[in-house]
């Protein structure tokens, strides 16, 4: 099956849960214009994206149990799709609400969901409800595995972890005062692995791990070990493409340089900055007008982050390459997991 056919077949599961979820808000005899609104949200925030996360629950699923979606029971598919979903739902959790935190005004194409008429202060509690439907799908649908609460554990450490990343990220970026002192590589490191690499990365080759009966924490760390570096070049690229990449491209407008953000591009200018220069980041960065934002975006282009970040892209395509050579496959694990996910994301420009 070619990728679009897969989308398409993963995105046909979705109607299917939005009604399931209609329905046990009937059963708490909702009124009707609250379950309208639950549905509105789960479809706007939901499937717009370009479901990468979700999609990877099901290959991996697939490499594991040496199989391919098309030869799945249709019962079997729709149960693996629904884990994808689940993190679906996840990640619409957290863009919800990390577009509020960020003043970011579009996403996926679309305006921020807290910008349209008569959301607001209500994304906040809209957020809150895309991550409880996770649970109610989970419990439905998986309540009588064994397993069942390894991925209860995992969803709930994995989204502690993101909650963790964020709010480093969201401490070492101050709305007032701009200290660019606070700011180093490392620590850039550490928000990025916290805050998108468990849940990006880890989550779904985990969650289908589990389904396919591999949980020994040695398999974990095995595919964890790869992963989290995996995710760290994922968010790094995100970082580039905030500054880098035109809003057609990568669907929202980047909002880095403004939020005074800790991201690899301003990490790498501070690196290669003559005094001056530096001046010039101290006084415009983290500023909310345009015009500052203009200045850092020329700055960054004279200190040819773009180059710098081409050459880091080569590099950690092939050092990745290298890791995954090394995987251990005598315990039911494949190499093919991880360069799968790898050649998702590698060179990417979305
Ligand atoms: C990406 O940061 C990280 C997240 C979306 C996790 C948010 C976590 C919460 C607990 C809310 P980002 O702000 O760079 O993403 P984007 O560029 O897509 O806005
Ligand atoms: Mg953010
Ligand atoms: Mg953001
Ligand atoms: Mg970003």
């Amino acid at each position: 099956m070619d990728k679009a056919a897969a989308k398409e077949r993963f995105i046909n599961e979705f109607d299917q849960l939005v009604e399931e979820l209609k329905a046990i808000l009937i059963g708490y005899k909702m009124p009707q214009d609250a379950i309208d609104w639950f549905v509105g949200n789960l479809n706007y925030n939901t499937p717009g994206g370009k479901l990468n996360r979700g999609l990877s629950v099901i290959d991996t699923y697939c490499i594991l149990n040496n199989t391919t979606a098309n030869d799945l029971s249709s019962e079997e598919y729709s149960k693996v799709a629904l884990l994808g979903w689940c993190i679906e739902l996840l990640q619409a959790y957290f863009l919800v609400a990390d577009d509020m935190m960020d003043h970011s005004k579009t996403r996926r194409g679309q305006p921020c969901w807290y910008l349209n008429e008569g959301v607001g202060n209500i994304a906040i509690n809209d957020s809150f409800m895309l991550e409880g439907a996770l649970y109610i799908l989970l419990k439905k649908h998986f309540r009588n595995e064994k397993y069942y609460v390894d991925l209860l554990d995992l969803f709930h450490e994995v989204t502690f972890q993101t909650e963790l990343g964020q709010l480093i990220d969201l401490i070492t970026a101050d709305e007032e005062i701009v200290d660019l002192d606070k700011f180093s590589l490392s620590k850039h490191s550490f928000i990025v692995i916290y805050k998108t690499a468990y849940y990006s990365f880890y989550l779904p080759v985990a969650l289908a791990m589990f389904m396919s009966g591999i949980n020994s924490e040695q398999d974990l760390k095995q595919v964890r070990d790869i992963l989290i570096p995996l995710g760290e070049y994922f968010q790094i690229q995100d970082d580039f493409l905030d500054c880098f990449g035109t809003p057609e491209q990568i669907g929202k407008i980047g909002t880095d340089i403004k939020d005074n953000k800790c991201s690899w591009v301003v990490n790498q200018a501070l690196l290669h900055a003559n005094e001056e220069q530096r001046k010039l980041l101290d006084e415009n960065y983290g500023k909310k007008d345009d015009e500052s934002e203009k200045r850092c975006k020329q700055l960054f282009k004279d200190l040819n982050i773009e180059k710098i970040y081409f050459d880091y892209e080569e590099d950690t395509g092939a050092k990745l390459r290298k890791q995954i050579e090394q995987i251990d496959e005598s315990r039911g694990l494949k190499k093919e997991v991880l360069t799968s996910f790898l050649n998702k994301v590698y060179k990417r420009s979305k």
